[in-house]
C-alpha cells in the first residue's frame, strides 16, 4: 500500500491548548506522524510518496472560499496586529446562540468567527502544513482513481472537525471531505466515509448532512460525555436528500473491543448496503486504551482485526489519518490496521 506523506506538515508546531485552565503544549504534535512513518517503513508496508501540488479550488468545493482565503493570511494579519506576539494566533470570543454570526474586521474577531473552539491555534508554518495535509489526501484520491486498490494518506494536521467555514479540534481543512468531493467530481457516484476516530467527525457530518452521494458513518465516544459535545448523537440521521445517509454509533466511555466491534460491524453493514464506489476511512487511533485524552479501551491487536473487517468489504479504500495521541504506540497501532487490511486482501 502506498503512503502519502509530506515533511511540510511538521511546520505546524509549538501549538499550545487550554487544558483545565492552563495553557499546555498541544497533544497534536509533529512526532505523531513521524513515528507512524517510521513504523510503516520498518514493516515494509509499501512505498512512501510525497504528494504533487494541487489547486486551492478543490478545497473550496467543500469549504467556503472566504474561509480558505482567511487561513492563508491569518498568521500575517495576527502579526500585523500584534507585532510583539511570537507564539500563536487564537480566538477568545466565538459567535454563540442568540448572538449574530457576522464576520468582524479585527483579526481576533475573524479567528472567533471561523472557529468552533479554542484548540486550533495558528502559527507561522500552519498554512504550509494545512495545505500539505490536503495534498496528501488529494494525491491519495488520484492514485485510487487511477486504479490503486488502497492508499494511506498520512495527513497532519487532521481534518474531521473542520466544517465548511470553521476550524476546531486541531483541524483546519477537512482532508477526508475534500477527498470525498474530489472522487465525485471525477466520476464517482457514491462515496462512503467510515470515521473510527474516538471523537465524532462533526465537521465531516455537517458538510455532507443533506446529501445522499456521501454516506457518513461513525463510531465514537458518546458526545454527551466527551468532545465535540454538540454533534454526534444517534438521532442525527441526515436531512433533506441526505435523510438516512448519516449513521452515528456513539459508545459509552470505557468501551472495550467487545463493545466496539458490534458497532463497527453495524457501520460496515450500512456501507455494504450503500454500494459505494469508494470507501474513505477517517483513521483515528485515539480509541487506544492508553490514549492520554480519550477513554476507550482498545488494545494494539484489535487494530489488526479492525483492518481485516474493513478489508472484508472488498472496496477501493483510502485511509486518511486523523487523531491518536499515545505517540509511543501510534506507529504500531496504525501499521496494525494497514497490515490487517493488507493481509486479508
Ligand atoms: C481531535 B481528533 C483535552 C481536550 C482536547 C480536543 C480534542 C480534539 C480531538 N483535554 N479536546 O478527533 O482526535
Ligand atoms: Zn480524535
Amino acid at each position: 500500500m502506498i503512503t502519502l506523506y509530506s515533511e511540510q506538515q511538521a511546520l505546524h508546531c509549538n501549538i499550545q491548548e487550554v487544558l483545565s485552565g492552563e495553557l499546555v503544549p498541544s497533544f497534536e504534535v509533529a512526532g505523531r506522524t513521524e513515528i507512524v512513518l517510521k513504523h510503516i517503513m520498518a514493516r515494509g508496508l509499501g512505498p512512501v510518496i510525497k504528494p504533487d501540488h494541487f489547486m486551492i479550488e478543490s478545497a473550496a468545493r467543500v469549504h467556503t472560499r472566504e474561509y480558505v482565503d482567511f487561513l492563508q493570511v491569518a498568521w500575517q494579519q495576527w502579526q500585523e496586529t500584534f507585532p510583539e506576539s511570537t507564539t500563536q494566533a487564537m480566538p477568545y470570543c466565538l459567535p454563540v446562540r442568540r448572538f449574530r454570526s457576522i464576520c468582524p474586521d479585527h483579526i481576533e474577531g475573524k479567528l472567533g468567527y471561523y472557529s468552533s473552539d479554542l484548540t486550533a491555534a495558528i502559527v507561522e508554518g500552519s498554512w504550509q502544513a494545512i495545505w500539505a495535509s490536503v495534498e496528501c489526501a488529494l494525491a491519495g484520491q488520484q492514485l485510487i482513481q487511477n486504479g490503486e486498490r488502497s492508499v494511506f494518506s498520512l495527513c497532519r494536521p487532521p481534518g474531521h472537525h473542520a466544517s465548511q467555514d470553521q476550524m476546531g479540534g486541531y483541524c483546519y481543512l477537512n482532508n477526508a471531505a475534500i477527498a470525498a468531493q474530489a472522487y465525485l467530481d471525477n466520476g464517482c457516484q457514491r462515496v462512503a466515509i467510515l470515521d473510527v476516530d474516538y471523537h465524532h467527525g462533526n465537521g465531516t457530518q455537517s458538510i455532507f448532512y443533506d446529501r445522499a452521494d456521501v454516506l457518513f458513518t461513525s463510531v465514537h465516544a458518546d458526545p454527551s460525555w466527551d468532545y465535540p459535545y454538540f454533534l454526534g448523537y444517534s438521532e442525527e440521521t441526515g436531512e433533506g436528500d441526505g435523510k438516512g445517509f448519516n449513521l452515528n454509533l456513539p459508545l459509552a466511555l470505557n468501551s472495550h473491543w467487545s463493545d466496539y466491534e458490534p458497532a463497527l460491524q453495524k457501520a460496515l453493514d450500512k456501507i455494504a448496503a450503500y454500494q459505494p464506489d469508494i470507501l474513505l476511512i477517517s483513521l483515528g487511533l485515539d480509541s487506544y486504551e492508553e490514549d492520554p485524552i480519550s477513554f476507550f479501551k482498545l488494545k494494539s491487536d484489535n487494530y489488526t482485526t479492525m483492518g481485516r473487517l474493513i478489508a472484508e468489504l472488498g472496496l477501493p479504500t483510502q485511509f486518511i489519518f486523523e487523531g491518536g495521541y499515545a505517540v509511543d504506540a501510534l506507529g504500531t497501532n496504525t501499521a496494525n490496521v494497514l497490515e490487517g487490511f493488507q493481509q486479508y486482501r
